[in-house]
Formats: structure tokens, C-alpha cells, sequence
């Protein structure tokens, strides 16, 4: 059975599961809400489903119950020693299943079929002005895509709600086959002479990217798998996850949806840290004409707190330990590049910032996320402009939020709707629950 004809079949029993949550226990309490939560972000309020991923503060990300380890040494690769495919991690999304070869090759081939880009994509984006943002350039291009969205066209011409994941699920596969080329196409227009270098069809979609950008050694094309499955997904609670099903809760198609997803990556405090963690790390390395010694570190770290600034890369709003997405990719370079002199100040940052931040004392997590070295492994593979970087890290996340769209639309999740109070409320609240205790 393909994965579509699978993901049809579990459809039914899902649907029953869901469905009999809410009617026998929908009056159940999940959770409270204090007034810090409701001016603080809403953080840690738990108001979202998703059973694609599960961070939990003390471990990190699951994907479908598979620590970061686990995916990678379960999910198939190319060859026994590289990374994955990132096709089997997005069935594994799908299906909720690991894949064997031939199932995730399935979903590369899929891919392989619906890479083309239209034509008006590039016009686009070579309309626009030559110094734009890349985050700017990939969200004006999804947003042109938009024009190719099968949900749309069949939701015009009338379909049953049970119908609605199917073109979901079409536009879903649409939109991630084609994200490395509008990519390595953006990088090419900002960086390079403006040429579109055309997917090979013997690569698959993570290694597609390493040859478009310009880089095809198997090193890099390993490394661009291993990049995508780490920022795939985690969990919905997320700016960009949040913000993709936000817009998709309106029943907007994914194209809409993952736009307004990237344009909340795009912020310094989310995806954007990407770019500002090695800007950070490469104005140490210029200040000290090189590796510093730990103290210059240190003084360069207290100088960047005490002007009011955050060290990129560093804190979470849900983890409490080390991102095991960070040790990951610090795994890969101590074995790939362990010479590298960014890779050496990373190391050096990794050592001392979380003393550092310990002592300031107001940051909850003083651990590495995601972003504090993910630049410094493309750095070393020439990638070293880094403004396209949070492009990279929107590629990704596309997996994991498209996936998850697919999975709302199918289970019928409503538009979402929160509700807001004023200040004075609040007050009244605080007020009385003064007096009640
Ligand atoms: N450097 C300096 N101060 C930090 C800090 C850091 N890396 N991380 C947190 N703090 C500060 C906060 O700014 C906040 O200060 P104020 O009380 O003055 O406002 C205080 O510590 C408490 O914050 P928190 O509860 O620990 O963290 P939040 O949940 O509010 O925010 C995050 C989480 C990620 C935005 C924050 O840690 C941060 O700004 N980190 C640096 C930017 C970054 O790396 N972002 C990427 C996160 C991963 C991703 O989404 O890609």
C-alpha cells in the first residue's frame, strides 16, 4: 500500500479516537492559567495537539516517540554511514511509522515529480530589490506559489470537510518538493550570478540542496540532510508552528499557512538567532584575530549582556538542558571539523556562556538551543553568508509543520480562537483572589 492509500486507512480509527476524547471527556481540565502566563507569552500553557513531536524540558525533542539518536540511526540512509533521508523522516511525520528504504524513497520520488518551479516564482523574486533579506525573498515566493494551490481550487469548487486533507496533503507534497531549488535559487540571485542550477535526478532531496547551493560533496550533502531533520519539527507550541497553524486554522491553504510561519521564523528571538549566533561568533573571531583566550570570551559575553543584548543560541522557553539538536550537530563537528577555528570559539562559547548566563541569572535556560551552531557547520562548508541561514532552518521546518497541517485538516482541528481580556479585568481577578484567600 503507497503512504497515501495508509494515511487514508488511519484516518477512520483516528477520527473515533478524537472524536470520543471530546465527547466523554471534554470537560476534563488540562491545565490552569495564571495571570504571568497570560502577559508572559502564554508560555507553558498547554492549549495545542500535535502527535508529531513531544519536547519535553528536561530531554528535548521526540519525533513520533524517537529521540534525535534514534531517528537517525533508525530512519534509512543512503549509505550505512551517512545521514538519513529526510523523505523517510517526513513519512515517519506522515504515517507516524518508521519507513523502511523503499517507502522513504517513495516519498523522494514523489518529490522528484513536483520539483518544478513556475516561471512567474523567479520573476518574482528577480523583480525584487537586490539587497532584500533571503527570509524576505522565501516568504514573497511561497506566497507566489500560492497561485498553484489545489485546496484552493477545490474548496471553490465545493468538497465534503472529510475530503479537505487530500489537498492539503497534495499541496503539502507540492510546496516541500519544490522549498530546496526556490532556496538554493534565492541564494543564487542574492550571492551568486542569478542562475538556477536544476535538481539531478539521481539526488535526493537533501543532497539536491548541497548541489544546488554549490557544494556537492558527499560531505555537505550528508550534513544538509542531517540539518533538515534537526529543524524539522518542535512541537506546535513554536512561533513559526504556531504561527503556520494559526493561519491554516482558517482553513487558508499551506501556501498562506507557511508563509505567515516564515515571516515568525524570521524574528531574532526564533529562527533569525541563527544568523545572529555566528554574526556573534564571527565578531569575536575578528575582535581577537582569531580564537580569544577564555578570559577575552568571557569580557566579550559580559559586554554584549550589559549592552542589552541576548547571547544568540543561548535559552528556551521550554528546555531546561542542552538542545539535543545542538548535540547533534556538535557530534558532527567534533568528527567532520574539529579544526575549524569558529567550530573552536563555538566550543569555547559552549563552555562558558552557560556559567555566564548562570551568574547574570535571569536566563531560565542557560543551555545552547538549535541556533548556536548550526551556522558554524555551514560556515565551514562556505556557506558564509549568513543572512540566508533562517532560510535554510525554513526549509526544514517546513516538514514538520506541513505534516502537521495535513494532520489538522484530517481530524476537522477548528479555527483557532483565544479569547483576550483587558488589564482592569485582570486586576479585578487579582483582586479578588486576594480577598478569597
Ligand atoms: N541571553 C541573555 N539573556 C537571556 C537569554 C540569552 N540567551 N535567554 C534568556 N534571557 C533573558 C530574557 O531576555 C529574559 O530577560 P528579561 O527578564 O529582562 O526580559 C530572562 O532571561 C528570562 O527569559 P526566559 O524565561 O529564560 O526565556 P524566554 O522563554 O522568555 O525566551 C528565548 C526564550 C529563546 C527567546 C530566549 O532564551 C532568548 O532570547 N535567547 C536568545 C535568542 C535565541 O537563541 N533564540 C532562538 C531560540 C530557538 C529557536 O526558536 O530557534
Amino acid at each position: 500500500m503507497g503512504f497515501k492509500a495508509e494515511f487514508a486507512a488511519q484516518l477512520p480509527a483516528w477520527r473515533d479516537r478524537v472524536r470520543k476524547l471530546i465527547e466523554e471527556n471534554g470537560n476534563v481540565k488540562v491545565d490552569e492559567v495564571t495571570i504571568a502566563q497570560v502577559y508572559g507569552g502564554m508560555r507553558s500553557v498547554k492549549g495545542l495537539v500535535t502527535d508529531i513531536s513531544y519536547v519535553d524540558p528536561g530531554e528535548g525533542i521526540r519525533f513520533r516517540g524517537y529521540t534525535i539518536p534514534e531517528v537517525l540511526e533508525k530512519l534509512p540512509s543512503p549509505t550505512e554511514d551517512s545521514m538519513p533521508y529526510v523523505g523517510g523522516l517526513y513519512y515517519l511525520f506522515l504515517l507516524g511509522k518508521l519507513p523502511n528504504t523503499e517507502q522513504a524513497l517513495e516519498i523522494e520520488d514523489e518529490w522528484k515529480t513536483r520539483s518544478t518551479i513556475p516561471g512567474f516564482v523567479f520573476d518574482v523574486l528577480k523583480s525584487m530589490p537586490r539587497d532584500s533579506h533571503p527570509m524576505m525573498l522565501f516568504s514573497t515566493a511561497i506566497i507566489a506559489l500560492q497561485h498553484e494551490s489545489i485546496f484552493m481550487k477545490r474548496y471553490l469548487e465545493g468538497m465534503t470537510r472529510d475530503e479537505y486533507w487530500e489537498p492539503m496533503l497534495e499541496d503539502s507534497l507540492n510546496l516541500t518538493a519544490k522549498l530546496p531549488s526556490v532556496a538554493a535559487y534565492i541564494y543564487s540571485l542574492r550571492y551568486g550570478n542569478g542562475d538556477f542550477i536544476e535538481p539531478r535526478s539521481d539526488l535526493d532531496w537533501g543532497a539536491n540542496f548541497a548541489f544546488m547551493l554549490g557544494n556537492p560533496s558527499a560531505e555537505y550533502q550528508n550534513m544538509s540532510r542531517l540539518y533538515f531533520i534537526l529543524h524539522s519539527d518542535h512541537e506546535s507550541g513554536n512561533a513559526s508552528a504556531h504561527a503556520t497553524h494559526l493561519a491554516a486554522s482558517t482553513l487558508s491553504d499551506i501556501y498562506y499557512a507557511f508563509s505567515a510561519g516564515l515571516n515568525s521564523l524570521a524574528g531574532p528571538l526564533h529562527g533569525l538567532a541563527n544568523q545572529e549566533s555566528l554574526r556573534w561568533l564571527l565578531g569575536i573571531f575578528k575582535q581577537f584575530n582569531g580564537v580569544p583566550t577564555v578570559e577575552q570570551l568571557r569580557q566579550y559575553a559580559w559586554e554584549t549582556l550589559n549592552s542589552g543584548q541576548v547571547i544568540p543560541g543561548y535559552g528556551h522557553a521550554v528546555l531546561r538542558k542542552p538542545d539535543p539538536r545542538f548535540t547533534a550537530q556538535f557530534n558532527y563537528a567534533e568528527e567532520y571539523m574539529p579544526d575549524d577555528e569558529i567550530f573552536q570559539i563555538a566550543k569555547m562559547v559552549f563552555e562558558e556562556i552557560p556559567k555566564i548566563l548562570t551568574e547574570q541569572g535571569k536566563a531560565k535556560n542557560p543551555s545552547p538551543n538549535v541556533d548556536a551552531i548550526s551556522g558554524t557547520l555551514q560556515h565551514h562548508y562556505g556557506i558564509k553568508e549568513f543572512e540566508f541561514y533562517t532560510v535554510m532552518f525554513g526549509v526544514g521546518r517546513a516538514l514538520g509543520v506541513t505534516a502537521n497541517a495535513v494532520w489538522s485538516r484530517a481530524l476537522g482541528q477548528p479555527i483557532e480562537r483565544p479569547k483576550s481580556l483587558t488589564t482592569s479585568m485582570l486586576e479585578e481577578i487579582a483582586q479578588k483572589a486576594q480577598v478569597d484567600a
